[in-house]
C-alpha cells in the first residue's frame, strides 16, 4: 500500500531514541546498568545517586521481576527525593523489558522527564540477568554492565554482549577477591582482549576511591552529551 500523504502519530516527545525535547533542547541522558542477579547494580545506582545528584539532575527507572525491591531499598537509603525514583515490574525475563518490549521504561522515563524534569541523567536499572543481557538503543544511550568477582573470574573470558560491548564494564566487589579466590589481573586481561579500547572499571563499594572512577565516566558522557 503506497500512501501519498504524510502520516503523524501522537506526540511523545522522548518516545524514541530521538535526543530531543519537542523544544528542540536535549533530553536527559539515558544510561542503563545490566548484568548478573546480585553484582551490584543497585548499589552502583545508589554511590553514583550520592556521588552525583549535588551537580545533576538526576532520576532513576529500576526493573524488577516481580517486586520494587530495588526501588524501595534506593527509597530508603534516600539517595533521592522519592518522586525521582520510578519501579518498572517487569513480569517476565528481565531483559525483555529493556530490550525487546521497553514500552513501560520508556513510559516511565517519559513521565519522569514530565513530572521533575529538566532532567541531565536518568539511570535505569535492569533486573538481574544473564551474561546476554543489554538494553536496546531506543531505551538508553550508553549501557554499563556490571560484573562482580564472587561470580568467578572466568567471566570477562567466557564474553558475551554484555562484557563484550557495554560503554563501560564494571568489576565490582573487588575486596571479595581475596576471599573467593579471584585474579583481578586475570580478568583485566581477559576483559582487554574481549573489549579492546573499551574501558572497565575495578571497583568496591567497599571502601578505596568507591563509585569516583564510574561516576567520572557518567560525567564525561554528561560532557559529550550536552554539546553535540
Ligand atoms: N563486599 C561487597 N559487597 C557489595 C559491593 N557492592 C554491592 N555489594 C553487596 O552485594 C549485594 C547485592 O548488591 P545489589 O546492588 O543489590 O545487586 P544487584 O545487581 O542490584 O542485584 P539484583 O538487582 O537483585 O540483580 C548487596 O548485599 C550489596 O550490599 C562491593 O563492592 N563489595
Ligand atoms: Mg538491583
Amino acid at each position: 500500500m503506497h500512501l501519498d500523504h504524510d502520516v503523524t502519530y501522537p506526540q511523545r516527545h522522548t518516545h524514541s531514541a530521538d535526543p530531543h525535547r519537542a523544544d528542540g533542547t536535549r533530553r536527559a541522558l539515558r544510561i542503563g546498568l545490566g548484568g548478573p542477579v546480585g553484582s551490584g547494580k543497585t548499589a552502583t545506582v545508589a554511590a553514583l545517586c550520592r556521588a552525583l545528584r549535588a551537580e545533576l539532575s538526576m532520576a532513576v527507572v529500576t526493573n524488577d521481576i516481580y517486586t520494587r525491591e530495588d526501588a524501595e531499598f534506593l527509597l530508603r537509603e534516600a539517595v533521592l527525593p522519592p518522586e525521582r525514583i520510578s519501579a518498572v515490574e517487569t513480569g517476565a525475563c528481565p531483559h525483555t523489558a529493556i530490550r525487546d518490549d521497553i514500552s513501560a521504561n520508556l513510559e516511565a522515563v517519559e513521565e519522569l522527564e514530565d513530572s521533575v524534569g529538566p532532567l541531565d541523567l536518568i539511570l535505569v536499572e535492569s533486573g538481574g540477568d544473564n551474561l546476554t543481557a543489554t538494553f536496546s538503543r531506543g531505551l538508553v544511550d550508553a549501557q554499563i554492565f556490571v560484573i562482580d568477582v564472587a561470580g568467578g573470574d572466568d567471566i570477562p573470558r567466557k564474553g558475551g554482549p554484555g562484557v563484550t560491548t557495554a560503554d563501560l564494564l564494571v568489576v565490582n566487589k573487588t575486596d571479595l577477591a581475596p576471599h573467593v579466590g579471584s585474579d583481578l589481573e586475570r580478568m583485566a586481561r581477559d576483559a582487554a582482549a574481549q573489549r579492546g579500547e573499551l574501558p572497565v572499571a575495578f571497583q568496591s563499594l567497599r571502601g578505596g576511591e568507591g563509585v569516583a572512577p564510574v561516576a567520572a565516566w557518567v560525567r564525561e558522557r554528561i560532557a559529550a552529551w550536552v554539546v553535540r
